[in-house]
């Protein structure tokens, strides 16, 4: 693709640019409140500062993955308009702090995230759970399957790997609903990183083994979030397989009213996230991946990677902010 085909083709791509700034404002907020002990009012704090932010945007963004349904999330709920209402249509999946408890505890991998799409190209999901495994760039496709064993899977990816499975590391929520995938991964003699929270950057760690030490992702955590890792992964390349848990015929009709027919559909990534897609997110706490804010006694110092499928360019913002009446 040449260089105005580029331009033409998907999203604008300095929206690319401008997109830091939601993230960073987010993450600094957030960042004030690191270690407090206090969930909502990080979350909070990273919402009003995302919302400020994104609404300089020129989009006429709506918000498809946000803080939940308009009546439990005054602001960037599902469908809320964002944006200075002067540009492309889009539609924005986000989570202003990814990870609430790892920030009130001050613990790794917290981020502020956002996601961009072409209208209509975002899995509409309802906040249930899902069903998740993910890989990083570099292998056949189809090499993971969902409805595969633990076992097969590890064996499959340690093969195509070349390593033995127990070189694999694999990533895990810490749940109590995951006591029989833990137990069958450990039974490969592959290891386990135990997260508390935050399974967006469990997914993402999984695109960069040889620095965050992850391989694979494996488990159920929130629908949103599975869809906010499947769009960084159709920017970095990687696989990833999702299965909406649908195990109340209430949360059947919920799906059914968001255009879910299929209750037990496997999703892809590109079925997640299709088109053109830009993520970013900055690091809250210090990360695997990212760096967490800094505050300087002059300076504020933000980790961001964005990321756009069109080119698959993966970019690392590193920013010194000087002038802080900003945040
Ligand atoms: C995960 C994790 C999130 O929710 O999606 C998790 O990535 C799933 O829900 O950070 P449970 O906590 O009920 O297991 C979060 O912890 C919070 O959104």
């Amino acid at each position: 693709m040449n260089i105005a085909q580029n331009i033409a083709a998907g999203l604008d791509r300095i929206l690319t640019m401008e997109v830091v700034r939601v993230t960073e404002r987010a993450a600094v907020a957030a960042a004030r409140l690191r270690g407090r002990g206090d969930e909502k009012a990080a979350d909070q704090v990273a919402v009003d500062a995302m919302r400020q932010e994104l609404n300089r945007l020129a989009i006429k963004g709506t918000v498809v993955i946000g803080e939940g349904e308009r009546d439990e999330a005054p602001m960037l709920y599902i469908g809320e308009e964002v944006g200075t209402g002067k540009g492309p249509a889009v539609d924005i999946a986000l989570d202003p702090l990814e990870g609430t408890t790892i920030c009130a505890k001050n613990l790794p991998n917290a981020l502020a995230v956002i996601a961009i799409a072409e209208k209509g190209s975002l899995l509409f999901a309802p906040d249930v759970y899902m069903d998740k495994i993910a890989i990083g760039p570099g292998y056949p496709e189809g090499l993971i399957d969902i409805d595969a064993s633990p076992a097969e899977n590890l064996a499959n990816l340690a093969k195509a790997k070349g390593v033995a499975v127990t070189d694999i590391t694999a990533c895990i929520l810490d749940r109590p609903r995951h006591a029989k995938l833990i137990d069958a991964v450990r039974a490969t003699g592959a290891a386990i990183r135990l997260i508390g929270d935050g399974d967006v950057a469990g997914v993402i760690h999984t695109t960069d083994p040889d620095e965050t030490g992850i391989d694979i992702y494996l488990g159920t955590g929130g629908a949103p979030e599975g869809v906010l890792a499947a769009a960084a992964l159709r920017c970095t390349g990687g696989q990833m397989q999702g299965r909406l848990i649908l195990d109340t015929p209430e949360k059947v009709v919920r799906a059914e009213k968001m255009g879910i027919s299929d209750p037990k559909r496997i999703y892809r990534a590109q079925d997640m996230a299709r088109g053109d897609v830009l993520f970013a997110a900055t690091g809250v706490t210090d990360g695997n991946l990212l760096d967490g804010v800094k505050f300087g006694r002059t300076f504020i110092t933000t980790h961001t990677i964005v990321l756009r499928s069109s080119s698959r360019t993966v970019r690392e913002i590193k920013a010194r902010h000087q002038d802080l009446d900003k945040f």
